[in-house]
């Protein structure tokens, strides 16, 4: 290990932790340790998916002596319904989300709180759907993009549009096996209906169904999302930023906005810079406004403005519990309901804004297109009246916090490899300085880290561990989610933290002036990495599965993750899983999503809850496909 860069570990972060868990304590507080206690261990037949409550002749509950349930239905047909309806729930969910997005496209104008910030990315987008933009008002182009992109979750024929973006290889292969999505809505509501009591049994249909469900996410719904949220907000790229619970500020109005649609985040920011507000924090003895984010808002914030990470998924509550902050804000998923009681315990204001997330002892203010300024203003101003009732004896303020670089979006990461000098290359605008690079050798391959975290192992530390393994063996990791934060707030995303890495990876780093950790964003931003590995096969002139590179999700626990896996195999790339799927009580279910899916699309799972040999198995799989191009 180097002198000058030394990551911070987790066993430091814990301190920090466990120093906040007693405040959590002092005042009467349960936070998620205490409940992962009173929830262990867990039900065995719900964590082998072999648990069946989707009649009310059930529950059913499959064991040697109950092979079926009361309908007829086996371990199979069980595991494999639950499985599909987790892929379901995080479709619909990616994709929901992704809507809004399209509709604050078709809400946008000049005069309005939603502009067209990207108009590059709205016209590429317009001439690939063959709308016309000559001589067009940018809000008629925007609008009838718009049009079309809602019209992609409930098309009546034909397939996501999104998918044409694919591989021809890929586009063959999703067609002819029945895994190119069709309508987004109709993907899910198939998933529904297939996994309703008396209707699909055979785990191969219900899993080909999961690819597809999967698919009308990532090649649709997500990528929905991404893009009409760059035209929106902006393209990310690369700048610098801080993350960790020491981004939180003693002497100023600290506000975090959590949740995932950016659409709510973006305007807190906007007003949180407003001299008027910053002047009316002053007026209550702040310094300013301090605007942190947590889970994938935080994601979306530091990607586009800098805007610092307090934290990801399980560092929500302890975020809190720094009783510094003056309100939270959020907008849908992945926010603990304790949230509210908890934040009772303190000064802070918790603030819901989305029909979708109602969540009890918040204050509801729905936010729309037409009142979005307004909403974010009376937060911020609110926030600002309650810095003077923090009660110093419940503060602790960590310090930890580490520089880290975000921002690179495909375009942000283009725009890096453009600085690379090459003799033979002239291009620009291409991948083929990091082909280069990973065809020589110089990188091994890359691997997308992804998801959550889970208290089902010990948070974070699989992360860490197989980040640090990847990057010492010239392996390049881009990631997104709560994932991404760990690796930022353990300083993987400060460029110094090239000192870790091998020799190759470490060149590469200094040529490119990049961390070795990419940040490419939310989890509706995995639909970024889909474009990356076809952008890479394609300027190779290879296929994406034979591409030496593989998804992995530590400590993967929401619907979203099973969804994501799903597409990202039915790409081609291998899904490595540090957390195991509920299936284990059905060997063909194991079989069919480690091994039958590869029939169809060239991929499948690796499972291990070990992650020195999850890491392992990584790099092997990354050295086969070198082996197998003959690299
Ligand atoms: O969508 S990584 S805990 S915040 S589900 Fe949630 Fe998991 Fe975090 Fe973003 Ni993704
Ligand atoms: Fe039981 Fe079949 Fe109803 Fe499921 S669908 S609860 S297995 S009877």
């Amino acid at each position: 290990m180097s002198e000058h860069f030394v990551p911070t570990s987790i066993d430091q972060i814990e301190v920090d932790n466990a120093r906040l868990y007693e405040t959590a304590q002092q005042v009467g507080i349960d936070v998620y340790q205490d409940r992962v206690k009173n929830q262990t261990p867990h039900c065995l037949f719900g964590e082998k998916g072999v648990c069946c409550h989707i009649c009310s002749m059930g529950p059913c509950r499959i064991t040697p002596k109950a092979p079926k349930g009361i309908c007829g239905a086996d371990a199979h047909a069980i595991a494999g319904r639950n499985y599909l309806r987790m892929a379901a729930g995080g479709a619909a969910t990616h994709s929901d989300h992704g809507r809004e997005c399209v509709w604050k496209l078709y809400d946008s104008s000049e005069d309005g709180y939603y502009h067209v910030t990207d108009s590059k990315k709205l016209l590429n987008l317009a001439a690939e759907w063959g709308v016309e933009t000559e001589g067009r008002d940018i809000y008629d182009v925007a609008h009838e993009v718009a049009e079309i992109g809602l019209n992609e979750y409930g098309k009546i024929k034909g397939y996501q549009r999104w998918t044409e973006r694919g591989t021809e290889e890929r586009i063959k292969t999703w067609t002819e096996n029945g895994v190119r999505p069709r309508a987004v809505d109709r993907e899910v509501v198939t998933a529904m209906h297939m996994t309703h009591m008396g209707n699909t049994a055979d785990a191969e249909a219900l899993v080909k169904q999961a690819l597809r469900t999967g698919m009308a996410d990532g090649w649709g719904g997500s990528m929905a999302g991404t893009e009409m949220s760059d035209i929106l907000y902006g393209t990310p790229m690369p700048n610098e930023s801080e993350s960790g619970l020491g981004v939180l500020e003693k002497d100023y109005v600290n506000v975090i906005c959590h949740g995932h649609d950016p659409a709510v985040s973006e305007m807190i920011v906007r007003y949180s810079e407003d001299p008027e507000m910053i002047k009316y924090a002053r007026s209550f003895g702040a310094k300013g406004i301090n605007v942190a984010g947590l889970c994938c808002t935080g994601n979306e914030m530091i990607m586009r403005h800098g805007i610092k990470v307090a934290g990801n998924f399980l560092q929500q509550e302890n975020a809190l519990l720094t009783g510094v902050v003056e309100a939270i804000v959020v907008d849908v998923q992945c926010i603990f309901p304790n949230i509210g009681p908890l934040a009772e315990c303190f000064h802070t204001k918790f603030y819901t804004t989305s029909p979708i997330a109602r969540i009890p002892k918040s204050e509801y203010l729905e936010l729309t297109s037409e009142n979005a300024g307004e909403v974010a203003k009376k937060i911020l101003m609110t926030a600002c009246e309650n810095f003077p009732n923090r009660d110093e004896s419940k503060i602790f303020l960590p310090e930890q916090k580490r520089k880290s670089w975000a921002g690179y979006s495909c375009e942000g990461i283009k725009s890096r490899l453009d600085t690379v000098t090459n003799s033979h290359l002239d291009e620009i605008d291409t991948y083929k300085p990091l082909i280069e690079c990973v065809r020589s050798g110089v990188i091994r391959g890359a691997v997308a880290i992804v998801g959550c975290n889970n208290p089902k192992v010990r948070p974070e530390q699989s992360h860490w561990e197989i980040i640090r393994k990847l990057l010492e063996n010239d392996i390049i990791v881009v990631a997104t989610g709560c994932a991404a934060q760990v690796a930022a707030k353990a300083g993987f995303m400060d460029k110094a933290a090239k000192e870790v890495c091998g020799e190759g990876l470490r060149r590469v780093c200094t040529l490119a002036d990049i961390p070795p950790v990419l940040h490419m964003g939310s989890c509706v931003d995995i639909s970024r990495m889909m474009l990356l590995v076809t952008g890479i096969a394609k300027d190779w002139g290879i296929e994406t599965y034979e591409l030496p590179v593989v998804g992995c999700a530590p400590e993967w626990m929401s619907e979203k993750a099973v969804s994501i896996a799903n597409y990202v195999v039915a790409t081609g790339i291998d899904t490595y899983l540090g957390i195991e799927p509920q299936v284990n009580g059905s060997d063909q279910m194991v079989e069919l999503i480690t091994e039958g899916t590869r029939k169809w699309v060239n991929a499948g799972y690796i499972i291990n809850t070990d992650p020195d040999e999850l890491v392992k198995a990584m790099i092997d799989g990354i050295e086969a496909k070198r082996a197998a191009l003959g690299i």
